[in-house]
């Protein structure tokens, strides 16, 4: 072996790529190498780096189970925050001496007669390894929206994922472009400093207020010194939120009453009632992600806020030119469109048995068993793949759940020398027939609207259909009879 072989080769070094590391770890693994893009780890929470950047699931159940935090001091913690926790993480567990920062892949090619991937970075360096775990996330390609003379603009235009932090906003006229998650984080926190902000709405989200708070150092204290009790408030959580799923996948009378509790909160927080309409969302909530903020309508309300329904036309050297012929001139135009998270989930060159590459088998929308493998991807495992993500709750529980797959799987590799396991067609197919079945009668099918979960042909790859305790149960155990397995 050379020095760049490896048993695992991981790709990103956000929670999950960190939770791979942590639990190889524990399993005895020790040859295996990240590979990070960034100059830092983090994953999302390093990219996401803009004003008001926050997490909208409360931060004792969005942690690893493993590795609770007494000290949390919000309930819905800071980017900063989290950013500093997954650090300690990786010191804690002598993580950071895998990780290589500053390194993407390019390539990754199975050769089925070693069982081997070879893997090769966009800097030329060529790595091997017997599996390839993908860590790179559902939300880490950033989506520009496609307007007519976006390049033209002469002025500064950055992407949330891509703050600028050098640029200064201070006095500045800016437009921002999406209301999704990003944007109802990014415009109350630089409305104050701004000199005017325009906001460019083509569909207006479900908003109901965040239960935010500090956490009292009496309050840390107890969770310290006796931590059934920080136990059970997550466990607590964990439950609230399992209920959310229920509303979402199979008890819409569960959502209707939840979107007059949202309705009933615009009002309050918004008197003037022309205002008030273009805010109203047209379509049944948890279609869209449902956001949780308490500063959003309030800083709509400020005088430097305005809220552009009228769609956009193009874009120019000065600013931003609406359908019904008014030119917007800007300093800045800030993108908060989100990313590219239906249309590809793997961004590089990734062939299988047979130089099959992953984007044609994905032609017609992503799709793996239980979000993981992928059938023609021999020792290919994704963590957070497709029909995995979360309306209702915490990303790392389903993390947790793939990787715990995922380590099943790397021992029985081990202990029955195989050279390569790959799971069966028919079993992907029936499993991704079931999703598509069970998908079919949530909210996000049928509520009336279009969003990122779903490709543009309408199939929605991106959210798993139920409760996490079923996936926590259906990956419990590798299923060696569901993937062909090839011994050395
Ligand atoms: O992106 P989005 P995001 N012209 O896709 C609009 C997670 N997250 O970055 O709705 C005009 O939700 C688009 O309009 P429409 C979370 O899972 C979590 O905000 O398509 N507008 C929409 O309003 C979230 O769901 C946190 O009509 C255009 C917006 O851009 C996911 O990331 C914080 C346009 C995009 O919204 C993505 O959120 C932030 C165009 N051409 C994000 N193109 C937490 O709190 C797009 N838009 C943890």
């Amino acid at each position: 072996m050379n020095n760049n072989s490896y048993e695992q080769l991981i790709i990103g070094a956000g929670f999950a790529g960190i939770c791979v590391a942590i639990q190889l770890k524990k399993a005895g693994f020790s040859n295996f190498i990240i590979l990070e893009r960034n100059g830092h780890l983090g994953g999302t929470w390093y990219d996401n780096a803009y004003p008001g950047a926050a997490c909208d699931v409360e931060s004792h159940l969005y942690s690893y189970s493993f590795e609770p935090n007494a000290n949390w001091s919000k309930v819905f913690s800071r980017q900063g925050e989290i950013l500093k926790y997954l650090d300690n993480c990786a010191e804690k567990y002598d993580i950071n001496k895998y990780i290589q920062l500053n390194t993407s892949v390019a390539k990754a090619v199975f050769d089925e007669a070693t069982g081997l991937w070879t893997v090769t970075d966009s800097n030329g360096k060529v790595y091997s390894a017997k599996s390839v775990i993908s860590c790179a996330g559902g939300l880490s390609q950033p989506a520009l929206p496609d307007i007519k003379g976006i390049g033209d603009f002469k002025g500064e235009k950055f992407h949330s994922a891509r703050w600028d932090k050098s640029y200064e906003l201070a006095n500045k006229t800016v437009g921002v472009i999406g209301t999704g998650a990003s944007a109802i984080q990014i415009v109350p926190a630089i409305a104050p400093v701004v000199k005017e902000l325009q906001l460019f709405q083509r569909t207006p989200p479900w908003i109901m207020p965040k239960p935010d708070a500090e956490i009292s150092g009496f309050r840390r204290g107890v969770y310290n010194r006796l931590p059934f009790m920080r136990s059970f408030y997550r466990w607590r959580l964990y439950w609230v939120h399992e209920m959310m799923a229920l509303g979402f996948t199979r008890r819409p009378g569960i959502l209707k009453l939840a979107s007059k509790l949202a309705s009933f909160y615009l009002k309050r927080s918004v008197p003037d009632e022309t205002l008030r309409k273009k805010l109203t969302p047209n379509y049944i909530m948890g279609c869209k992600r449902v956001l949780i903020s308490n500063d959003y309508y309030p800083a709509l309300l400020r005088n430097n806020v305005h809220l552009i329904t009228e769609h956009i036309d193009t874009m120019n050297a000065s600013g931003i030119k609406t359908k019904d012929g008014v030119q917007h001139d800007f300093d800045a135009i800030i993108f908060a469109t989100g990313f590219q998270a239906a249309d590809g989930v793997v961004m590089f060159d990734l062939q299988g048995k047979n130089g099959l590459k992953l984007n044609d088998a994905w032609r017609d929308g992503a799709e793996a068993y239980l979000g993981t493998s992928v059938a023609g991807f021999p020792n290919f495992f994704m963590v957070v793949g497709p029909n995995i993500g979360l309306g209702h709750s915490s990303m790392i529980l389903m993390i947790e759940a793939q990787v715990h797959y995922i380590m099943e799987a790397m021992k029985l590799m081990k202990s029955e020398g195989l050279k390569f396991v790959d799971v069966k067609k028919e079993v992907e197919s029936a499993y991704n027939d079931d999703i598509q079945d069970k998908l079919s009668r949530t909210v996000w099918q049928s509520g009336g609207c279009v969003s990122w979960y779903q490709t543009k042909s309408g199939k929605n790859v991106t959210l798993w259909p139920g409760f996490t305790f079923t996936f926590m149960k259906r990956t419990k155990k590798f299923e060696p009879e569901k993937y062909e397995l090839q011994r050395q």
